[in-house]
């Protein structure tokens, strides 16, 4: 017998109506910019929300999909937009595809064999296909709160330690205006 199928994305309030939500405040960010010094100023002077993630699994079959709404607020670390903590599938070869619904953002993709790094776009009208064995960050790169859902196998998983450990190899910043991205060793942070 099946149990709920439908859901209702209240975008104004930006989660799944009824769905469990995950808070990442800033303090649940450390090690992930690049930035330390920078990280430890912002965060003496408060404490903010930098994400929600509510997530809804249907069912826990192998073949079954779930689903998650990103909404990541704009904000920056010294010259680094706020992104996600980021993650590897803990079954590797899962896939993902994240459909941008509102903002402007990007997804950074760094393939764990290969360290091969992608910067795509992502936000509203956008799609990313996050292949299997490459882990995965959404950084928002505008001025208005990215939102995006995610879809992905339900024994997918999630992986943070391998990322909280080395960290991605590329960094995304401003640089006169834009986001860029370019390599963490050799950043020059001030
Ligand atoms: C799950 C999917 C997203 C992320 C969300 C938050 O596989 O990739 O729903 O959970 O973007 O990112 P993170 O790295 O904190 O899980
Ligand atoms: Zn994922």
């Amino acid at each position: 017998m099946w149990g709920e199928l439908a859901a209702r994305l209240d975008l104004g309030a930006g989660a799944i109506v009824g769905a469990p939500v995950v808070r990442r405040r800033l303090s649940d960010l450390k090690g992930c910019f690049a930035d330390a010094a920078g990280y430890e100023a912002a965060l003496a002077l408060g404490d903010p929300l930098v994400y929600t993630v509510s997530s809804v699994g249907a069912g826990n079959g192998s073949g079954d999909l779930h689903y998650g709404l990103g909404v990541l607020y704009p904000g920056r670390v010294g010259d680094e937009y706020f992104m996600t903590k980021g993650h590897l599938h803990s079954r590797r070869e899962a896939a993902e595809v994240y459909i941008g619904l509102r903002g402007e953002g990007r997804m950074l993709l760094e393939d764990e064999a290969t360290g091969e790094s992608r910067l795509e776009p992502l936000g509203e009208g956008r799609v990313v296909y996050v292949p299997g064995h490459a882990a995965h960050r959404t950084i928002n790169t505008g001025d208005v709160p990215l939102v995006y859902i995610g879809v992905y196998p339900a024994d997918a998983g999630h992986d943070y330690g391998a990322i909280a450990d080395r960290n991605f190899r590329m960094v995304v910043v401003r640089r006169e205006g834009r986001a860029m991205m370019v390599e963490r060793d050799g950043l020059n942070v001030h």
